[in-house]
């Protein structure tokens, strides 16, 4: 069974405020699932037995996106010894799938220890024992996104222009409605028309409310959402950010700002600050991690795009970074396409088993 949040006991409702001034769409349940006191974890397209095929195709995609990466690591296993060449094969193909240095190690250094616990003789039970290995590693990513802790829990999605935050929002919102959650989307990427009119596709198709405002001040658009989110008691306020270079950082001074204003509208808000990571970026993605982290204090990550060129051991290398800092910021979610049902919860040993298959 696989749930797509996890559903917080719901608290008292809040006090309504003033009415929101933004200008916004309504198409909504007359009550949400939180306001009727519903504890449930939301689930999702895979949630029965009759789903098990749908996250079997999914999975079979994942390992087909990741099949490239999966054969050179599987290259290393087909000798008939257990030796430093097969060792120093392994720390290249680990390199080459983005893995990073300190990843590489720490695996290479695991998978030794457990060779000799296992006494393994043969190349080909070595790659059991990484794949084990790997699954360890990339355990801690491995976590729900909770809803439901506050009334609205409210969302703030950001990344580098392209990665994928408008999508991943969308399939978002599309499950969270599905689930009866009452939604309100926030169009935090004021710059260009294309921008908000995506994201009110996504709000027009799921019939949930958006606020938007043509050339506005981000934050204050952020600010208007929240604060519509908590007087029409919605469920989940997300907000929309336009994409920016870490580097750029008079936008990344908006972001906080941005994150600033959504704790003004409520208290202990945003509850998530997501990274979306485009996983074809390599190296850079953990780059990426670290920066954003360090301007926002990231709550979670969403990795998309695993079923193009991405090597997928960039995942090794964000959680190794999140052990060595000794605070982890986890994988909620991982997208192998365009279409909705593209974008799963992550699983480590899902993960490692697709890579090594
Ligand atoms: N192949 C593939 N394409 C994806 C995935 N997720 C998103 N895309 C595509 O990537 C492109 C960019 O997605 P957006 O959601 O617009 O990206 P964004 O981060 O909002 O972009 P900006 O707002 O311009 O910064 C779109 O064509 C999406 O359909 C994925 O998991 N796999
Ligand atoms: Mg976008």
């Amino acid at each position: 069974m696989f749930s797509f949040f996890k559903k917080k006991p719901a608290p008292p409702a809040p006090a309504p405020d003033a009415p929101a001034t933004a200008q916004a769409a309504t198409a909504t349940p007359e009550r949400s699932a939180a306001q009727a006191g519903q504890n449930t974890e939301v689930p999702v397209a895979p949630t029965s037995t009759a789903a098990w095929p749908t996250r079997q195709g999914w999975l079979s995609r994942l390992a087909e996106g990741l099949r490239k990466t999966g054969a050179g690591i599987s290259q290393v296993f087909t000798g008939t010894r257990i030796d430093d060449a097969l060792y120093e094969e392994l720390e290249s193909a680990l390199l080459l799938a983005d893995a990073g240095m300190s990843a590489t190690q720490f695996l290479l250094a695991d998978l030794k220890r457990r060779v000799k616990e296992a006494k393994a003789t043969e190349p080909v039970a070595v790659k059991g024992l990484l794949a084990d290995a790997v699954a360890e590693l990339l355990r801690p990513l491995e976590r729900s996104l909770s809803i439901g802790a506050a009334s609205p829990t409210v969302i703030m999605v950001t990344g580098v222009n392209g990665a994928g935050k408008t999508t991943s929002i969308g399939k978002l919102t599309r499950h969270l409605a599905e689930s009866d959650r009452k939604v309100l989307l926030a169009a935090a990427d004021t710059f260009r028309a294309a921008a908000r009119e995506q994201l009110a596709a996504w709000a027009g198709r799921n019939q949930v409310e958006i606020v938007s405002q043509e050339g506005g001040d981000p934050a204050a658009v952020t600010f208007d959402a929240v604060t519509a989110g908590r007087s029409r008691h919605c469920d989940v306020v997300i907000a929309d950010t336009a994409g920016r270079l870490p580097t750029q950082v008079h936008l990344m001074e908006e972001l906080k700002k941005i994150r600033r204003v959504i704790a003004k509208a409520q208290e202990g808000a945003p509850h998530e600050v997501l990274l979306v990571v485009d996983g074809n970026t390599g190296q850079n993605a953990l780059a990426q991690v670290k920066a954003f982290d360090a301007a926002l204090g990231l709550t979670g990550l969403i990795v998309t795009k695993l079923d193009g060129t991405a090597k997928g051991g960039v995942l090794a290398a964000i959680a190794r970074w999140g052990d060595e800092q000794g605070r982890v910021v986890p994988v909620y979610f991982i997208g192998i396409g365009e279409k909705l049902e593209d974008l799963q919860t992550f699983h480590a040993r899902e993960f490692a088993e697709a890579l090594l298959r």
